[in-house]
């Protein structure tokens, strides 16, 4: 894409507004405006980093054994009725009235749509288990929304829904899914610690959240640095064994102590080695739960079971911030000059900075470079180094190519590296190679 001819309206100040790191870089590098109160348009930038996540998200959900749905944006109020959600969910649920005074609502979570949607299909135990996703808006009426896209009241969510004919089963699906969040977040370059939890409007019985550590979260937690240090897209757990589930839950995850406010236990805080501990405040990017019947025997959803007598499937539901989690992954990774994108969910792979636009050398091999390797932003704009070189910082493209007269002559390119700040001179294709990966 070249600079010169895009939608990228960046700022050279701080907008007034903006509390935090990640709403400021995500106004300043042209990622996203707000059209009215938590609701925001994502401009092109931003909107690549959005499908990044999302990418990433539907990849190791597929992985993980779910298929994906799309289900509407707006939904009736009878399905809430029947759930007895309708009046319980208070006044952060938007209720909207259609022409024929039918009562919809724009949904903030979708168990009762998916619960509506499968009791008309399934038949019969044989038809389990079945696990199903999507990535829809949400809205969300909240009371303060605030840090921009962090808590937002129209926001993107991937939200997944497990049917399963018995508990062990129901719990075999959780342990599984957590696992699909913890290779999701190390793929995006985010660390996310998993934490026992409470389980809120959704209910039920078991809950975890994911939380990345940034100083601006809306939570305390207290964990085992343990958690920060295993690799689980090294590890060969694997989806098909209940027992490599259970043991990943039970000997990996639980066997290390973390836990948010509500949760903290300080008998169990105090028999961890003072190395060890870790607290600061962190912020939701994902909540599993597992629910059993709370849906589905209101709302009547039963298949036939072995015996032929009627049998009631146990639920669980997995979400994941997938909008918020811009902002995380910017608050857990920026500096004075702004951005520094993890690789796997940044919006560009490199910058290529044109030093002295029209000089046929340097034209040339800015030309290259774009032309070959993927995913580039090239800033062909007619400005100053200082400009394009606070541009690049600002926008944290993983790589900067940076292209003036002087090395162009002889063929190199100044190749810099966002993250670490080091800087190399060398040839064209040298670069090529290096930033290609
Ligand atoms: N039905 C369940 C799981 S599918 C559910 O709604 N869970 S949730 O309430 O925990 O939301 C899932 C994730 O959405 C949260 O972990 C959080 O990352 C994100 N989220 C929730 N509220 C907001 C909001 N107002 N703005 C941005 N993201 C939000």
């Amino acid at each position: 894409m070249r600079l010169s001819r895009s939608f990228i309206p960046t700022l050279k100040e701080t907008p007034a507004e903006a509390q935090i790191a990640s709403h400021r870089l995500m106004l300043r590098a042209g990622l996203v405006r707000q059209t009215a109160s938590g609701i925001y348009a994502w401009l092109p930038v931003g909107l690549r980093v959005l499908n990044n996540i999302a990418t990433i998200v539907r990849e190791e959900q597929v992985k993980a054994g779910a298929q994906e749905l799309l289900m509407p944006t707006l939904q009736p109020a009878d399905l809430w009725r029947e759930s007895g959600r309708y009046d319980a969910y208070g006044p952060e649920m938007l209720r909207i009235r259609d022409r024929h005074e039918r009562d919809l609502l724009y949904g903030p979570t979708n168990e009762e749509m998916i619960t509506d949607l499968v009791r008309q299909t399934l038949k019969s135990y044989r038809d389990l288990p079945q696990n199903l996703f999507h990535i829809q808006w949400k809205f969300r009426d909240e009371v303060r929304p605030r840090f921009g896209v962090m808590r937002g009241r129209e926001f993107l969510m991937k939200d997944g829904y497990s049917f399963d004919r018995d508990y062990d089963s129901a719990v075999t699906t959780y342990r599984r899914m957590m696992l699909a969040y913890m290779r999701t977040f190390q793929r995006m370059g985010i660390r996310a610690i998993p934490m026992l939890a409470d389980t809120g409007p959704i209910g039920g019985d078991l809950s975890h959240e994911f939380i990345v550590l940034a100083p601006t979260g809306e939570s305390q937690v207290y964990y085992d640095a343990t958690l920060e240090e295993l690799d689980y897209l090294q590890s060969d757990f694997s989806y098909d064994s209940p027992e490599d589930l259970r043991a990943f839950h039970e000997d990996t995850i639980n066997a290390h102590y973390a836990a948010t406010e509500e949760k903290h236990d300080l008998t169990r805080w105090a028999e961890l080695p003072t190395e060890r501990k870790r607290e600061g405040r962190g912020i939701e990017v994902g909540q599993i739960f597992y629910f059993g019947k709370k849906y589905s025997t209101p709302m009547n959803l039963s298949v036939a079971g072995p015996d032929s007598k009627p049998l009631t499937p146990e639920m669980g539901s997995y979400g994941i911030g997938v909008s918020r989690l811009v902002g995380a992954a910017i608050e857990a990774s920026h500096d004075e000059a702004g951005i520094v994108w993890p690789d796997a969910i940044a919006p560009f792979r490199a910058a290529i900075l044109n030093l002295k636009q029209n000089d046929a050398a340097t034209d040339a091999i800015c030309e290259q470079l774009h032309a070959v390797i993927p995913d580039t932003l090239y800033d062909d704009r007619e400005d100053r180094a200082g400009v394009k070189f606070a541009d690049a910082d600002l926008m944290g493209h993983p790589w900067q190519l940076i292209v003036g007269p002087r090395g162009a002559a002889v063929g190199k390119v100044e190749l810099k590296h966002r993250r670490t700040g080091e800087r190399h001179e060398v040839s064209v294709q040298d670069a090529i190679v290096k930033v290609k990966g």
